[in-house]
Parts: C-alpha cells; structure tokens; sequence
C-alpha cells in the first residue's frame, strides 16, 4: 500500500474524530467496566475511548495507523453492530451476551463478526502501554514457568502464534483450568466463546501493522512483545 505521508487534512480529520469520540465517551460515563459494558443510555454501543494518545505507541505503532484502525476499523465494527442490533432480539444486551449467544449461528454471523471485533480491539488497546514489554511481574512470570517451563518459552509462543496465523486473525495469551496456553483465531473468532479467559491479544490483521511494517509481520509482532505489551493488563486479567 502507498502511503501519501502525513497530509494534514487527513490527519486533522482522524485526530478530530478521536477527539470526539473520547469526549463523548467520557461526558456518557457508560464505559463503566471493561469491555463489555459499552454501551449508552439508548442502548447502542459507543466507541471505547483509547488508554493513551494516538501517538503514545509511537515509533512502534505510529498515529497514522492508530488512527486507521481505531478511528476508522474499530469506529466501524461499532457503527456496523449497532445497524445490525437495532430493534432486534439483541438490542441492549451486554456485548459478551450478544457475542456467547451468536457464536456458530450461521444466521447471526454480522452480529458475531462485529460484536467480537468490538471486543477484540477494546481487548488489543488494552493489551499494550508505551514502555511495555520486558520482564512480566513475578505472579505472572511464575505462572508463565509453571506452565511453559520458562518465559522465554512462552513468548516465543505466543510469536509463533501471532505470525503464523494464516491471514487475518488474533493471538492470545489465555488461562484454561490453572495453566497459561497460547492460542489464535482467524477473523473475528474469540477465546471468549470457549472455556479459555482470555488474558491478552496481538491483533494480526492487515490493517494492524501493513502501514508501519507493510508484509513484515514478524517485525511488527517482534516490537509489539518487546516494548509494547502490557503484562500487568494480562496478569490483571488472570485474578478476575
Ligand atoms: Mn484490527
């Protein structure tokens, strides 16, 4: 893909669409948990607001991308769910609710696609923080020997997973039983309609890294488990 650097009406544009959203986001106070109760008071979902600045994960991840994928492809998986749920069965339900009641049904794959892509992304932001990566906090650094024999075993992993995932998809960091495993999912599939907790997620589609990284998807997976990923985001996720 091309790229016509950083014109300033595009990005004007995307950095006030952000905007908008974020302060929407925080005037509705809707976004109470995480991630499942986005919606506001008319029962539509909205936007969750980003843990950081579009530009934090700079050089990582850089604005422009964030301002794609949040703005644009996580903005439109909202916008797509809330046609689609409108005056249905599904309209005010919780969003874990409606993704465990779609999951596998032919006749609700919309709704399932961009109900899991909602969660997913809001899942993805929350799984990385500028100046993460680096050594994971003991509870989890354990857990991580206790069921891979080591940390460095884990990750390698969880990179394996993330870049041999064939085409568009996910990698995840999951609680089964009392063990850490690895897994990935194509498209908009989820850990959530399994018995597995997810705990984190390396988004693998395209749109994630094609504008930082163009085809180089170990590059982008590399980076993100060095310097991004938010281990305390994962071990958190392990006590719920
Ligand atoms: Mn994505």
């Amino acid at each position: 893909m091309h790229s016509n650097g950083n014109g300033p009406t595009r990005t004007g544009i995307d950095r006030r669409t952000f905007l908008a959203a974020s302060s929407a986001l925080a005037a509705t106070a809707a976004f109470g948990g995480f991630p499942g109760s986005v919606s506001a008071g008319n029962g539509a979902f909205t936007l969750p607001a980003l843990p950081y600045a579009d530009n934090a994960l700079e050089p990582v991840i850089s604005a422009k991308t964030i301002g794609f994928h949040y703005g644009k492809h996580h903005q439109g998986y909202v916008t797509n769910l809330n046609k689609l749920i409108a005056g249905g069965e599904f309209a005010g339900q919780p969003l874990e609710k409606i993704i465990t009641a779609t999951a596998g049904k032919q006749e609700h794959s919309g709704i399932f696609n961009n109900a899991a892509q909602v969660w997913n992304h809001t899942f993805y932001w929350q799984s990385m923080k500028p100046k993460g990566g680096g050594t994971p906090p003991d509870e989890l650094k354990k857990k991580m020997q206790d069921s891979f024999g080591d940390v460095e075993t884990c990750i390698k992993e969880l990179t394996a997973a993330a870049t041999s995932q064939f085409g568009s998809g996910w990698a995840w960091l999951v609680l089964k039983g009392d063990k850490l495993e690895v897994t990935k999912t194509g498209n908009a599939e989820t850990p959530l309609t399994t018995d597995a907790k997810p705990l984190l997620t390396i988004d693998v589609w395209e749109h994630a890294y094609y504008l930082d990284y163009q085809n180089l998807r170990p590059d982008y997976v590399k980076a993100v488990i060095d310097k991004l990923i938010n281990w305390e985001f994962a071990l958190a996720n392990m006590g719920k």
